[in-house]
């Protein structure tokens, strides 16, 4: 079981919210997803009560050290989702970074341009799970 890191929108804004939710449930199959919260309105109200700021930097920026990959959805951008991206590449994670073809939103060249990113770009759920499936079976 792998373990990993799904980074979406949250402050950025939740248009793709949905998304993340279906994503983030194929992936459940694959190993232990960190960042179920990242789906889920509920728990993120939850944690918008319990939780400071500082706390969920500390917390999140610990499962990124645990974890064994990274899969961003960066249709929507967000400077957390961004934030979060560079720190996987400095631990030496591997980050594939969905984009969604029909979004309106132009990919920053940050992260469009860095090698060290698998990106790819998807039209449907079902696109976006098989290129999951690809890259995870790229890794050892
Ligand atoms: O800048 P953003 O908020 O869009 O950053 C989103 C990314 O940062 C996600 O991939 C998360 O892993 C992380 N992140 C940001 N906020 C939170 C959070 N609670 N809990 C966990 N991870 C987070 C904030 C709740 C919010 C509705 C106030």
């Amino acid at each position: 079981m792998k373990n990993i890191y799904f980074a979406g929108s949250i402050r950025g804004g939740r248009n793709m919210a949905d998304v993340y939710k279906k994503l983030i449930a194929g992936l459940r199959l694959i190993g232990t997803v960190f960042t179920e919260h990242v789906g889920d309105e509920q728990s993120l109200r939850m944690d918008d009560e319990s939780l400071r700021d500082l706390e969920i930097f500390e917390r999140d920026m610990e499962w990124i050290r645990s974890s064994d990959l990274m899969i961003a959805e960066v249709s929507q951008p967000s400077l957390g989702v961004g934030f979060e991206i560079a720190s996987a590449i400095m631990l030496e994670k591997p980050v594939l970074c969905l984009y969604n073809e029909n979004s309106d939103n132009r990919l920053s060249a940050m992260i469009s341009g860095n090698s060290d990113l698998t990106i790819s770009r998807y039209g449907s759920l079902e696109e976006a799970e098989s290129q999951i499936a690809e890259f995870l079976s790229g890794l050892n």
